[in-house]
C-alpha cells in the first residue's frame, strides 16, 4: 500500500518531534508538512508535559501552535534557538536547499541562521540531484521592484511575480513583493546567492545554503534521517 505525498510528509514530522528536548527554545517554519510537526510536538507537550518555547516563522504556524498549547515567544524575545524544524521545497544531495513556496523564507532563514542546529522534513519528491526545478523564491521591495524585475530579466533568469488567486502580487508578511525565478537548473547555488544578494532592491532569496544539518525524509520504504 503506497503512502500518499502527506502521509509521507506526516512520518517526517512526527520523527523530527523526537528531536526537541525538554528545556529547547525550538524555532517553528512554515508549511504543510511544519503543521504536521505542530501537532506532533503539541502533542508531546500535553502528553510527556515536554517544556519547550516555540519561535514562529510565520503568524499561520504561530496561531496554530498557541491554539495547541505550545509556549510562543518572538524571535526578538528569546537568547538564542537550540533548534529549528522547517519544511522545504528542493533539497539536493549535498543539503543545499530551496525554500519560499511559502512566501515566508525571509523570516524563515533569519529564525534558521540564528539556531544552533537546523532539520528539514520533507517528502522523498523533495529530494533533487541538482537544484531549481522548483522556481526560486525572492522577497524584493515594491519600491523599484520593476527595475529589480528587468536586471533579472537580463541576467537571464526568468523572473515571475508570484500573483495570488485574484491576480494580485503576493505579499510576503513585510509587505513586500515575491519574484520566482524560473531558471530550471541551478548549477552553482553559491554563485548565483551571491550576484543576488548583492542586488539592490532584492531582500532575501530562497537559497539556504550550508544551513542545515539533518534531512529527514518520508520515502515508501518509511523515514530516513539523512545527516
Ligand atoms: C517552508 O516549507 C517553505 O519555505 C517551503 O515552501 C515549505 C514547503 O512546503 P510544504 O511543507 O507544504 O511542502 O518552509
Amino acid at each position: 500500500m503506497t503512502m500518499d505525498q502527506n502521509e509521507l510528509k506526516r512520518i517526517a514530522a512526527v520523527r523530527a518531534a523526537d528531536f526537541v528536548e525538554d528545556g529547547m527554545i525550538v524555532g517553528l517554519g512554515t508549511g504543510s508538512t511544519v503543521t504536521y510537526l505542530v501537532e506532533a510536538i503539541a502533542k508531546r507537550v500535553q502528553a510527556e508535559g515536554l517544556h519547550i518555547t516555540g519561535v514562529a516563522t510565520s503568524k499561520r504556524t504561530g496561531k496554530q501552535a498557541k491554539a495547541l498549547g505550545i509556549p510562543m515567544k518572538g524571535i526578538d524575545e528569546v537568547p538564542h534557538v537550540d533548534l529549528t524544524i522547517d519544511g522545504a521545497d528542493e533539497v539536493d544531495k549535498n543539503f543545499q536547499g530551496i525554500k519560499g513556496g511559502g512566501a515566508a523564507h525571509a523570516f524563515e532563514k533569519i529564525v534558521a541562521t540564528s539556531s544552533t542546529k537546523n532539520i528539514w522534513i520533507v517528502d522523498e519528491s523533495k529530494m533533487v540531484d541538482t537544484l531549481g526545478q522548483f522556481p526560486l523564491p525572492l522577497e524584493v521591495i515594491p519600491y523599484g521592484s520593476t527595475k529589480v524585475f528587468d536586471r533579472l530579466n537580463n541576467e537571464g533568469l526568468k523572473p515571475v511575480f508570484r500573483l495570488d488567486d485574484n491576480g494580485d502580487r503576493v505579499k510576503t508578511h513585510s509587505d513586500n513583493y515575491v519574484i520566482d525565478l524560473h531558471v530550471g537548473k541551478i548549477d552553482h547555488p553559491h554563485l548565483l546567492a551571491n550576484w543576488l544578494i548583492s542586488q539592490v532592491g532584492l531582500l532575501e532569496h530562497g537559497l539556504f545554503l550550508d544551513i542545515v544539518n539533518t534531512v529527514v525524509v518520508g520515502t515508501q520504504e518509511g523515514v530516513k534521517v539523512l545527516e
